[in-house]
């Protein structure tokens, strides 16, 4: 190969690459009630397509100067749902676990839906909100557990808000940048 073909073929890998990253697809799972699509519909500014028991937003964001579309799929977390949930965890890239700091019960919950999660999948980046912050006179989960957890299980930790939007782009951004450095690995 001379010199010149191979100049050719890094750059044509380089835009495979960027090519690649540019569309990253997002589960958002937990029970029913935590606020999925509060989170989601607080983060996103496109219009909503419901599709059988699990709902579709895209958005945009740029990180680093690089724009990226995001595929949002909003799970839902009643029991009826959960075969139709499952289809969309295949190919997902990044993940977030909602819980509500208002309900313990959601909180333990979080096991299940990361088991769930990782019989159908591998290689994701785990996020893990735990929403309704603003409700603190109803807190049931402490944040330091909440955080204890998470680095227990190397997952990306923000405390949200759908509500007043506390924490929700950081939560994006930061498992989106650790999705991006993992894939460059
Ligand atoms: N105060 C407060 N209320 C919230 C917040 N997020 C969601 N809610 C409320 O909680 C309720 C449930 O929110 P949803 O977003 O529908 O919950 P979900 O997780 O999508 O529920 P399923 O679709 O049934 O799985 C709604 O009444 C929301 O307005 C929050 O951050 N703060
Ligand atoms: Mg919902």
């Amino acid at each position: 190969m001379c010199c010149e073909d191979k100049k050719t073929n890094i750059k044509d890998q380089q835009l495979q690459l960027k090519q690649e990253q540019k569309n990253i697809k997002i589960v958002i799972l937990g029970d029913s009630g935590v606020g999925k699509t509060s989170l989601i519909k607080k983060f996103c500014f496109d219009t909503e397509q419901t599709t059988l028991g699990v709902a579709y937003q895209n958005a945009q964001i740029i990180i680093k100067g690089q724009v990226l579309k995001l595929h949002i799929w909003d799970t839902a977390g009643g029991e009826r749902y959960r075969s139709l949930a499952q289809l969309c965890y295949r190919d997902a890239n990044v993940a977030i676990l909602v819980y509500s700091i208002t309900s313990r019960k959601s909180f333990e919950q979080i096991y299940y839906w990361e088991q769930e999660l990782l019989e159908r999948c591998s290689n994701l980046c785990i996020g893990m909100a735990g929403n309704k912050s603003d409700l603190i006179e109803e807190r049931q989960v402490f944040k330091d557990e909440a955080q204890k957890y998470s680095k227990q299980r190397d997952f990306v930790f923000y405390e949200t808000s759908a509500k007043t939007g506390e924490g929700i782009q950081m939560l994006f951004t930061e498992i989106i940048e650790k999705y991006l450095r993992q894939k460059q690995q």
